[in-house]
């Protein structure tokens, strides 16, 4: 397939500038860690290396060196389309080229032959209680899905460590093509009448998941879709749900594991989840008042949210140190196509009040809205009401980026990741000078 093919062409460049990196410069100091980073969530200390995408504090993502608005403007469309298909998302993050019209289609038609969910996936979850969370029946479906892994099975029959990449992107695919299908599935489950609808072969990966849906916005929720997906797809290696996949697929489970597992910490309402918990939250300020509050007013029911010691979802990042580019697209999005919406205006209103109430904690790093302050208001306009469910979206996304880096991590060979832990009297010791 066009994605093997390119990455075996370039591997040997890319093993040969590790391996320089490793033999020729193996003690130099990357960086020094502190007591509080240790206490702090190791916040800032550089762990890892991924060529993926990169996260600038203060221009925020770049996807394989591009960034949100470059690779909204250089990655193929389809014609008609205002958003770039994901399978050219894909190749970009794979290969680290831009893909030709034909080269993403090609992905795309790859994504195509492997779309549908198997039988048993459905029947497993339409056999689970009615109230679990959507965020769970990801993580289940995608790991019931893994018991046809072709690394697990090609790791068995003693495959060379050298090839280890190989049978993980074969199983990247398969995973990352059923998604939409996976996500449609519960969605139909969870509030609609449990239809299971296939795939749309006319469409493409991002579009297939209204279609599923049978949203009836549909051109529109399509375009949001594909911006959707293709701004959550990636936030280099080291945020909670990438960090989880890596360290399980560093095991050597396969990327079937890896991913539902970097699920389980994406639906923690500091990560993924915040965008659920973010509508919630902007649906208690929208129904606190009559009308649109003004500034003062909005100002006032700020501060005393931060009084009563709740965070703010939506708001802040542990890497960012400005407004998120993700939020930026999004904003242009409904500043195009939603701008009456009434949440979207209650949005802007909170965007122009809050980085300055938070700025007045003195302890907010980064008081600026990150992407998941504005990414349900779209699904909400477009009828997707249901916010449990927005995390799964997310997720969606997300496993384009995990896999990418579970592959590059196979190719380049990297080890078993097992850090150290200490104890507190051994820290003790230390800062005594014992
Ligand atoms: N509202 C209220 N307080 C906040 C906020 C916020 N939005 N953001 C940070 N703080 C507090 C934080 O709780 C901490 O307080 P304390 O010292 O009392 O424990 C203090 O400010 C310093 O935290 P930071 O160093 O600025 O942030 P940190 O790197 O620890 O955490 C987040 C980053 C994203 C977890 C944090 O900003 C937050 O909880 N935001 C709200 C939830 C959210 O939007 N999460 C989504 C993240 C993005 N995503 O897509 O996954
Ligand atoms: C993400 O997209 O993963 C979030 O912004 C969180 C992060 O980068 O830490």
């Amino acid at each position: 397939m066009i994605l093997h093919d390119r990455i075996a062409e370039i591997l040997p460049a890319w093993r040969d500038r590790v391996n320089h990196l490793v033999t020729e410069h193996r003690d130099f100091k990357v960086c020094d860690v502190t007591v509080s980073q240790i206490y702090q969530g190791i916040r800032g200390v550089q762990i890892q290396v991924t060529d993926i995408s990169y996260v600038d504090p203060y221009e925020g993502l770049r996807l394989r060196g591009y960034t949100i608005p470059e690779v909204l403007e250089k990655l193929p469309r389809l014609p008609g389309c205002e958003f770039p298909m994901a399978g050219g998302l894909y190749y970009l993050l794979m290969t680290d080229s831009l893909p030709s019209y034909e080269e993403a289609l090609e992905v795309e038609d790859e994504w195509k032959k492997y779309a549908v969910i198997p039988q048993y996936v459905i029947d497993m979850i339409h056999t689970m209680p009615r109230n679990t969370h959507p965020m769970t029946l990801f993580s289940q479906g995608i790991m019931a899905l893994g018991v046809d892994s072709i690394f697990s099975r090609q790791y068995l029959n003693g495959l060379a460590k050298s090839d280890y990449w190989i049978p993980t992107l074969d199983d990247s695919i398969r995973l990352t093509a059923k998604l939409p299908a996976l996500a449609a599935v519960i969605y139909n489950w969870k509030y609609r009448d449990g239809s299971v609808i296939a795939p749309n072969p006319d469409l493409d990966w991002s579009g297939n998941f209204a279609y599923m849906i049978e949203n009836p916005n549909n051109h529109e929720y399509e375009e949001l879709c594909r911006l959707f997906f293709l701004l959550h797809s990636d936030h280099e290696g080291a945020n909670v749900s990438a960090h989880t996949a890596h360290l399980v697929n560093s095991a050597l489970s396969d990327v079937y594991l890896a991913s539902s597992a970097a699920m389980n910490g994406l639906a923690g309402p500091l990560h993924g989840l915040a965008n659920q918990e973010c509508l919630r939250w902007l649906l208690k300020v929208y129904n606190s008042f009559e009308s649109l509050p003004s500034k003062e007013e909005m100002a006032d029911f700020a501060r005393a949210e931060l009084k009563s010691g709740r965070v703010i979802p939506g708001y802040g990042h542990a890497v960012l140190r400005t407004t998120d580019p993700r939020f930026t697209a999004q904003y242009e999005f409904a500043k195009k196509y939603l701008p009456d919406d009434e949440l979207y205006q209650l949005v802007c209103r909170i965007y122009e009040v809050l980085p300055g109430i938070l700025k007045e904690t003195g302890k907010v790093k980064n008081p600026y809205p990150n992407v998941d302050a504005i990414n349900g208001t779209l699904q909400y306009h477009y009828g997707v009401r249901e916010f449990d469910f927005y995390t799964v979206l997310f997720g969606v996304s997300r496993i384009l980026g995990i896999t990418a880096h579970a592959v590059w991590a196979r190719a380049l060979n990297k080890p078993i990741e097992r850090p150290k832990s200490l104890t507190t009297a051994i820290l003790e010791e230390r800062v005594a000078g014992k």
